[in-house]
């Protein structure tokens, strides 16, 4: 298998599998506008493949929704609201009018791809925030996750000039949990079925197919849901996001940051602490991508975008708010040490305490004194 130990982490019992590397791209897409036609955030997503390609990258992830505006901070009904959403052909988004171009050329390349759209079911017409992992190599669409955690509001605001988020309003929160997957071929030798080995032996950890879970934006600030992805062994996590910069009815305003300005610096804060601290404590690598700039002239939304090792260290970060493609290999076979030390799940998890989170959803405070 390629398996190597260097002589420091043979002595701590460290193994590290130098065949579990990987070439892998994040696509950030700058400001799409109201009056941007599909067609020309699609082929702004077809150029990004191609340089994906030509740095050997062998899957590309692609935003929240990204083919569209951030169309959830209008107030929208009717056909105004149904020309964002991506009708699949019997269940098929390889072959939705509009998408299908992405999914033609990541067959071409043999690319793997997470592309975010926004889904609207053919049978019974349900609205979701969605996302699917398409394998290049195989031409199947191996996962498909739908949002979880939808934030903002179901009715608009009061004041006319606040900045909606009508996720509530516009999606159903996902019905598909949080269901990690197999990447196929994506690393070479990986074990499979055929070759007999037993899963979940201390041998046979980290060495099958790369292990993905798939989030969407406001999902990533939940311990909850890549813990959920983390008791699968995941080893790449995918998360491509739409987030404001500047939005004090729905984030409120911290007096620490008050200005617009510093509000910005805030975000792209949290958005980091989140993702590099949740792929540290599930010792596991995370692309994640940004749509950003300011859209239709006055609504901000942050880039920031960012390839994160095991260790929580960011190895890849975008500088622009625009089309900007990142780059890097990265090497699964890392992820062993943070499960296998600190993070070994099945020596030092403590479930009998940890009821609370998956029985209760606000807060309870203790009795007063
Ligand atoms: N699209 C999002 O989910 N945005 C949220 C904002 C509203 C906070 C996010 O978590 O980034």
């Amino acid at each position: 298998m390629g398996s190597v130990q260097t002589n420091d982490g043979a002595s701590a019992g460290l193994t590290a599998d130098s065949t579990r590397k990987v070439i892998v791209a994040g696509a950030q897409l700058g400001a799409i506008n109201v009056d941007t036609p599909r067609s020309e955030g699609i082929q702004r997503m077809l150029k990004l493949m191609d340089d994906a390609h030509s740095q050997k990258a062998k899957l590309i992830v692609y935003p929240e929704i990204a083919p569209v505006t951030f169309f959830p901070r209008h107030i929208l009904e009717g056909e105004e609201l149904e020309q964002y959403f991506e009708r699949e052909v019997d269940g098929d988004p390889t072959q939705s009018t509009n998408l299908k171009p992405l999914f033609d050329k990541a067959r071409e390349y043999k690319m793997d791809m997470y592309l975010g759209y926004a889904e609207c079911t053919g049978d019974e017409h349900v609205h979701y925030n969605t996302c699917v992992y398409y394998s290049g190599q195989i031409d199947k669409v191996v996962s498909k996750y739908r949002k979880v955690h939808l934030p903002g509001t179901f009715e608009p605001y009061e004041r006319k000039d606040a900045t909606n988020q009508l996720e509530k309003r516009y999606f159903k929160p996902g019905d598909l949990g949080f269901e990690a997957f197999r990447a196929p071929n994506l690393v070479p030798d990986a074990l499979t079925k055929k070759s007999g080995a037993k899963l979940n032996e201390p041998d046979t950890l980290g060495k099958g197919d790369p292990i993905v879970g798939m989030i969407i934006c406001n999902d990533r600030r939940w311990p909850e849901a890549w813990r959920a992805y983390g008791l699968q062994g995941v080893e790449l996590m995918l998360c491509g996001y739409n987030t404001t910069a500047w939005a004090p009815e729905l984030l409120g305003v911290n007096s620490k940051v008050p200005t617009k300005e510093k509000t910005k610096t805030e975000a792209l804060f949290h958005n980091k602490l989140c993702v590099t601290y949740n792929s540290y404590a599930n010792s596991c690598f995370s692309i994640n991508v940004a749509k950003c700039g300011m859209e239709d002239g006055k609504y901000p939304l942050i880039g920031g975008s960012c390839i994160v090792d095991c260790d929580g260290e960011v190895v890849a970060e975008a500088s622009t708010e625009e089309d900007e493609l990142i780059v890097a290999e990265i090497d699964l076979g890392m992820c062993r040490r943070g499960k296998e030390k600190v993070f070994a799940f099945e020596k030092h998890r403590r479930i009998e305490h940890y009821g609370r989170i998956s029985e209760q959803t606000g807060v309870r405070e203790p009795e007063f004194l």
